[in-house]
């Protein structure tokens, strides 16, 4: 075989960049480990920018999501009794978010590479890629008991933070830097009537967040411990802890219901340097995680595809290649904002261990100001709406 880009991973990031890349007249190869039903069953991001938004648009995805998204002029932040706080996005960056599940966007996205005919090929295993530092780069892998093989110009790492192409970068050229914080988000989805409004919560016993998929399914996350197992949440058990961190008026408004998924993610911010090496470039989490508090993971592997698909398009349409040299600074310029107002957003609403009561007032001081300073609420939802991309 032989495509123009070859590209690991078939989630969100992979998916989205063959798509836009095909629609430019780019081939490609999106090698998946897992199953189309696998992948469509991990839950996971809820909340896009608009800029997102505008790139799915563009990428001929957009139809179900300005169907069933709910756009949303901001976020609110509940915390120790005081009045709420609301991130006013269109107000104060002039964009709303828009509410709208990563598992709809990747079957959005598997629609049309069907409908395109895009070549997905699942359950590829033992993906390896091949001489990424000679001008003919190729990728192997094993399906149906017989080595493969596609010979390539380019590939693009989509493969998240466990995947394969992080790898190949030398460790003399590769750079990490890394945070794991000392708890996890407790999710839950339930066939329910969500709240109106997405809600995150600062809370003594910790963090919680209430949010949305559609008129009726709602997604829910309680800060836990990472000693935590699931079997030690039952849903009453989740639904008394979530309604615990909650205002009176907002508590009594969440709907409870059996839960149809539950799982724990860890939490940590990690930024891998350079997002190329020679012919490999990486995008979405194969290059960053960023803790999901400020709701960038999935925006930022957009935004990345974003830059990427430019950067190919341009050099298969005229030769230069001057994005492809700009594209790993480009990228991190943006991926670094949106790994530190996570960071800070993360600092800020979770309880810690070990937290004095002083730590705890500084956190309500920082609240408080926010509350009170027009400019402070500018600067947060400025971030939380997603810097422009360029
Ligand atoms: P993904 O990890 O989604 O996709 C990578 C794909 O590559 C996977 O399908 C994987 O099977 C495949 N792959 C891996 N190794 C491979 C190999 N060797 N060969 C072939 N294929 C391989 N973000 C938010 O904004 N809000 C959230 O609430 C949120 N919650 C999250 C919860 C969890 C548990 C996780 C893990 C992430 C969460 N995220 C959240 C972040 C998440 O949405 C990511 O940012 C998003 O999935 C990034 O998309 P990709 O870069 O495509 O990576
Ligand atoms: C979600 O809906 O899963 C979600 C919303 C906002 C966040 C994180 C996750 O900050």
């Amino acid at each position: 075989m032989r495509t123009q880009v070859g590209i690991i991973g078939g989630g969100p990031a992979g998916l989205l960049l063959s798509q836009i890349l095909h629609r430019n007249g780019v081939e490609s190869v999106v090698l998946e480990r897992r199953s189309r039903e696998y992948v469509l069953g991990r839950i996971r991001a809820g909340v896009l920018e608009w800029g997102s938004v505008e790139v799915l648009r563009n990428a001929g995805v957009g139809e179900r999501l300005d169907r069933e998204g709910r756009i949303h002029d901001g976020s609110r932040i509940a915390w120790a009794g005081r009045r709420q706080l609301f991130i006013d996005t269109r107000k104060y960056a002039g964009r709303p978010m828009v509410a709208y599940g990563q598992t709809q966007i990747t079957e959005d996205l598997y629609a049309a590479r069907d409908a395109m005919g895009g070549g997905v090929i699942d359950e590829a295993e033992e993906v390896t890629p091949h001489g990424v530092d000679t001008g003919a780069p190729w990728l192997t892998w094993r399906k149906d008991d017989r080595e493969h093989r596609v010979d390539c110009d380019f590939i693009a790492g989509c493969d998240g933070f466990h995947g394969v192409s992080r790898q190949v970068i030398p460790p003399t050229v590769l750079s990490t830097r890394e945070k794991v914080y000392p708890f996890g988000w407790l999710g839950i989805l339930s066939r329910t009537p969500p709240l109106d409004d997405i809600v995150y919560a600062a809370h003594d016993r910790g963090f919680a967040l209430a949010s949305q998929r559609s008129p009726a399914l709602s997604r829910y996350y309680v800060q836990c411990s990472l000693d935590d197992r699931l079997e030690s949440w039952p849903d009453e058990r989740f639904w008394e802890e979530l309604k615990a961190r909650f205002p009176g008026e907002i508590a009594e408004r969440i709907v409870t219901g059996p839960s149809i998924e539950k799982s724990i993610a860890p939490l940590r911010s990690f930024v891998a340097e350079p997002m190329r090496h020679e012919r490999l470039f990486l995008a979405g989490d194969a290059a960053h995680i960023v803790p999901p508090t400020g709701a960038k993971g999935l925006n930022l592997a957009i935004s990345d595809v974003h830059y990427l698909s430019r950067a190919l398009i341009e050099f298969y349409a005229t030769g230069s290649a001057r994005y492809l040299d700009e594209y790993s600074d480009t990228a991190l310029g943006r991926v670094w904002g949106a790994a530190r107002f996570s960071w800070w957003l993360t600092m800020l609403l979770h309880r810690f261990p070990g937290q004095t009561a002083f730590d705890r007032r500084m956190q309500e001081a920082e609240l408080d100001y926010i509350a009170s300073s027009e400019h402070a609420r500018r600067v947060m939802c400025e971030q939380y709406a997603g810097l422009p991309f360029e």
